[in-house]
């Protein structure tokens, strides 16, 4: 069983404790076992073959117990248990934006409700609105959010995409039956959502791939099996499609199924003006009745016979990189090694799994220069807001673990809440007791437009708020992004010096690429940050850099690919 597959487990018995009501301490070690594994950059089975189960943070005896029992049995009897406890469909209606378990709880106890299908109708038929606390625009917001699980089901966020992509390459390889191996696709062009997984490689033994390819376990069904190209769906319906190319035409087949489409199209064109025939078998010139192979073998032979350097796969979308290239004014795109510092960070102050100093060490290891705490303010109860109470022992913890670890500077921040009249969730006499602000909003998502614009831009105007997180608040296939008029933020920000985020989590990547290249040509400063609540998390820095590098930004784009003094310096409004 892979992590993910495991994780899904305990998200189940989480979520299944939330609807019966159950110790929300329970609960939440359930959610952050569930992180952990999502986050996991080993096989948890590996560790647990290791012996090595406790070593993790946030599992104690108890979910260790249960790892234990799901890897040598497959299941767990605690989850079967429990499972029966509620109908199954009240799983599945969690899955819509914003319905929490205790409506959920709520609709099946008044109504009976405990189906996806019996809750569409129940909201058409406009039953909803007479249960108390419930109304029209539940109602509403239910059928909207209809329309994104069945979406869901369609296309899949990048990370479980990607792991399921190197999974399956990794099998692949230990198994010693390819040679060169890639995944191509909108998984490497690091589009946000993806609709299929496309793996490409090269073999002596092309039956082989396709046998083995087949019958992976995680197989549910086998769409298609040729002699040099298959198609499986694996859990949850995903399909993954494999191709086994010549030696000679690697470069070509990487180009042409990477795409986009759209890129392909004019590449193509360009190769036919130079009288070329380019396609996923290589480059090749007419001489006389034959055809000649020029290239192929590597992806550059393609760019190089049209004269073209070569283009990161990020930007091939056809939005404008083939003319650039020909201008030579491609971007020199951001690279994951440039950051230096990473400045949201949750720890167990708020809801992170680790300690500060935990955290700090963890981001030395990966050779940053500094780190911003950025632990939720007051007002966020879910998040165990830091209270005012415990917020000088808070910085004064961080100071400490700074002066520690000399290597790195540890910044006191914090993410604090805008709240819904765009005033801040702590006084300007707590703000400026820290090094570094984020503020984001976390409630009240169902604004109109133009308060929820207004709120945000209130926040950018305190002199404290150095920069806004998740700016729009989407979380893929689960929640909309909020209501908001993009170039009037954008705008502000500019105006009023404040950085913008692209919230590198892999469920919000938000800013998202469209409006990462908006921001910087408006001259928006924009830092990218993992809002990582566990140290392994630090990682998926990596989403927030593909984003950017969609958004066309280089290193000069980014403030925290700055050395600190230089970064401190541009970040800060006030000086
Ligand atoms: P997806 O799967 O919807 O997230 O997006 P892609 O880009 O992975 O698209 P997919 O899986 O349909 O095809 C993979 C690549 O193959 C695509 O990016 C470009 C190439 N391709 C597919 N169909 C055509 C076509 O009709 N013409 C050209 N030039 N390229 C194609
Ligand atoms: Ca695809
Ligand atoms: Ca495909
Ligand atoms: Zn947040």
């Amino acid at each position: 069983m892979t992590n993910v597959e495991i994780a899904k487990i305990f998200s189940e018995i989480a979520d299944i404790l939330e609807i019966k009501e159950e110790n929300p301490f329970k609960v939440r070690a359930y959610r952050r076992v569930t992180q952990l594994l999502e986050s996991l950059p080993q096989e948890i089975e590996e560790i647990y073959k290791k012996g090595e189960l406790h070593k993790l943070p946030g599992v104690g005896e108890s979910i260790a117990e249960k790892i234990k029992e799901i890897i040598e049995t497959g299941k767990l009897k605690y989850h079967q248990k429990i499972k029966e406890d509620i109908p199954p469909g009240l799983l599945e209606m969690l899955r819509i934006p914003d319905m929490g378990p205790k409506t959920v709880a709520l609709i099946y106890k008044k109504l009976g409700i405990s189906t996806l299908k019996e809750l569409e109708k129940a909201a058409q038929e406009r039953r909803l609105r007479d249960i108390y606390g419930l109304g029209p625009k539940t109602e509403e917001n239910i059928l909207k959010g209809m329309k994104l699980v069945k979406e869901r089901k369609e296309r899949i966020p990048l990370h479980e995409a990607l792991v399921l992509a190197e999974d399956i390459i990794k099998k692949l390889q230990d198994a010693g039956v390819v040679e060169r191996i890639a995944y191509c696709g909108s998984v490497r062009r690091r589009k946000e959502c993806i609709g299929d997984v496309d793996i490409l490689a090269t073999s002596p033994h092309p039956a082989r791939v396709m046998e083995i390819f087949t019958s992976l376990p995680r197989v549910e069904e086998v769409l298609a099996k040729g002699s040099t190209k298959s198609s499986i769906l694996v859990g949850g319906g995903r399909q993954v499609d494999i191709r086994v190319v010549e030696r000679e035409s690697f470069g070509a087949a990487l180009h042409y199924f990477t795409g986009s489409k759209a890129h392909n199209i004019r590449v193509r064109e360009l190769g036919v003006r130079k009288g070329l025939k380019i396609n996923e078998y290589g480059v090749f010139v007419k001489k006389g009745e034959e055809e000649e192979r020029i290239g192929g073998r590597e992806e550059e032979d393609i760019f190089q016979s049209v004269g073209l350097p070569y283009i990161p796969p990020e930007l091939r979308e056809d939005w404008g990189e083939i003319e650039a290239a020909q201008r030579g004014e491609l971007p020199r795109l951001v690279e994951i090694k440039e950051i230096k510092g990473d400045l949201h960070i949750h720890t167990r102050w708020s809801d992170g799994a680790n300690t500060v100093r935990e955290v700090a060490i963890a981001a030395r290891e990966r050779g940053y220069e500094y780190i911003g705490i950025s632990d939720h303010s007051q007002s966020l109860k879910v998040a165990g807001g830091v209270s005012k109470d415990s917020f000088f022992q808070r910085i004064q913890e961080i100071r400490a673990v700074d002066a520690e670890i000399p290597e790195i500077k540890v910044l006191a921040g914090t993410e604090v809440d805008i709240l819904p009249d765009g005033s801040l969730d702590y006084p300007d006499e707590l703000l400026k007791e820290l090094d570094i602000v984020i503020a984001s909003v976390h409630s009240n998502f169902k604004q109109e437009e133009e308060s929820m614009t207004r709120r945000i831009m209130k926040a950018m105007e305190n002199p404290f708020v150095d920069i806004i997180g998740h700016p729009t608040g989407r979380l893929l296939g689960e929640r909309e992004a909020y209501e908001i008029n993009m170039e009037k933020l954008l705008r502000h920000a500019a105006q009023t010096g404040t950085a913008m985020e692209i919230n590198a989590y892999p469920d919000r990547m938000d800013l998202k690429d469209t409006h990462v290249r908006m921001a910087k040509d408006m001259g928006v400063k924009l830092v990218i940050g993992t809002d990582a609540h566990h140290l392994l998390q630090l990682d998926w820095i990596k989403y927030g850099v593909w984003v950017a590098r969609r958004g066309w930004l280089e290193s000069k784009d980014v403030l925290n690919t700055l050395n600190f003094p230089d970064f401190f310096t541009l970040l800060k409004k006030r000086s």
